[in-house]
């Protein structure tokens, strides 16, 4: 039979337990990636998780769901502004068209260096491009590197402009790398990354544009292997949360999240370094060729992106402020 004293304490533990449900069990958050497992991204998504979980004391977890298990970096995007998806680790690119503060991120030849970029992404105008995700429904958890990215193909050194004349290019899913590739007189032809090794193969693209970590982890250069030094683009990873399911967290989860956030984001540079080495000495062992280039009439060139992408007064400022940035 129930006692009264029973009664009380299994009401009390059952109202608590309606409050803070959380303490009692534990809640798995889904995280997409189009990587696979051991890249860096995805490698610190996990460190991320791992970070959470300890400081909730088990309360979240996340799990990544790497090699696009989830889609295409354009759809899980969607899925993640509408809470499909909770965190997303994404390329900054995909979002242009969204968010055309991200755009500036990607502008060729904008950063100076990998260190110029950390600069810019790590300081305020990091935390104003980040602010204007939250209107699609999207938090910012940390930029993370994505090196440099340059031209590889299956039919030539890109040496010059010359070379780029009537190449098909693959690109993201982005106006902006839309006008890139065909300011520098090739054609460009926007697909996701997961149907680019089959469209290299069957010639329905001559080539791409990635870093050495992406040309190397899907094996790329098997088909592609002219790898040019074009270096046009420094666009970043952005690894977000929806807004969703950031808005059940309590703020001091919120707090953790951040935190949490901020160590993924050095954990991933961290690894970046050695996996951008690494790769390169597999594409190269795998036969891909490398080439420098001549990169003064690709900056010519990009004048047109600039002069389509940065009209209104607030692109103006992020690029002046940019530039400024030591
Ligand atoms: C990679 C990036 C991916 C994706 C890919 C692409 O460098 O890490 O998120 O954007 O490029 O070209 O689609």
């Amino acid at each position: 039979m129930l006692t009264r004293r029973h009664a009380i304490a299994l009401a009390a533990a059952l109202s608590l337990a309606s409050v803070v449900p959380a303490a009692a069990q534990s809640v798995t958050l889904r995280s997409a990636d189009i990587h696979p497992d051991g890249y860096p991204t995805v490698e610190a998504v996990k460190y991320f998780g791992e970070v959470v979980s300890q400081k909730t004391n088990g309360r979240i977890k996340v799990q990544v769901f790497n090699s696009g298990q989830l889609g295409q970096e354009k759809d899980t995007i969607e899925q993640t502004r509408f809470g499909v998806i909770d965190l997303n680790r994404v390329n900054t690119a995909p979002f242009n068209n969204l968010i055309p503060e991200t755009a500036v991120l990607g502008l060729p030849f904008l950063f100076r260096s990998v260190d110029h970029m950390y600069k810019v992404v790590d300081g305020p105008l990091g935390e104003e491009i980040a602010k204007a995700f939250e209107p699609h429904g999207l938090i910012v958890l940390g930029f993370f590197d994505s090196g440099a990215r340059s031209i590889y193909n299956s039919k030539k050194p890109i040496k010059t402009l010359e070379d780029m004349k009537g190449m098909k290019i693959r690109v993201q899913q982005s106006d902006l790398f839309i006008a890139m590739i065909n300011a520098l007189g090739a054609n460009a032809t926007p697909m996701p990354f997961g149907e680019l090794y089959s469209a290299l193969q069957t010639g329905l693209v001559d080539g791409a544009e990635n870093n050495y970590p992406s040309y190397e982890s899907v094996k790329h250069y098997e088909v592609a292997k002219y790898y040019s030094l074009t270096e046009h683009s420094m666009a970043p990873e952005v690894f977000v949360m929806s807004k969703r399911s950031w808005d059940k967290l309590t703020p001091a989860d919120q707090a953790i999240f951040k935190d949490a956030g901020k160590q993924a984001t050095l954990k991933m540079r961290e690894l970046w370094a050695k996996r951008d080495a690494d790769a390169k000495a597999v594409v190269i062992k795998g036969g891909a060729l490398i080439n420098e280039v001549d990169k003064k009439p690709f900056i010519d060139a990009m004048k047109p992106v600039y002069d389509k992408f940065v009209t209104s007064d607030k692109m103006k400022s992020l690029v002046e402020r940019i530039r400024a940035t030591q």
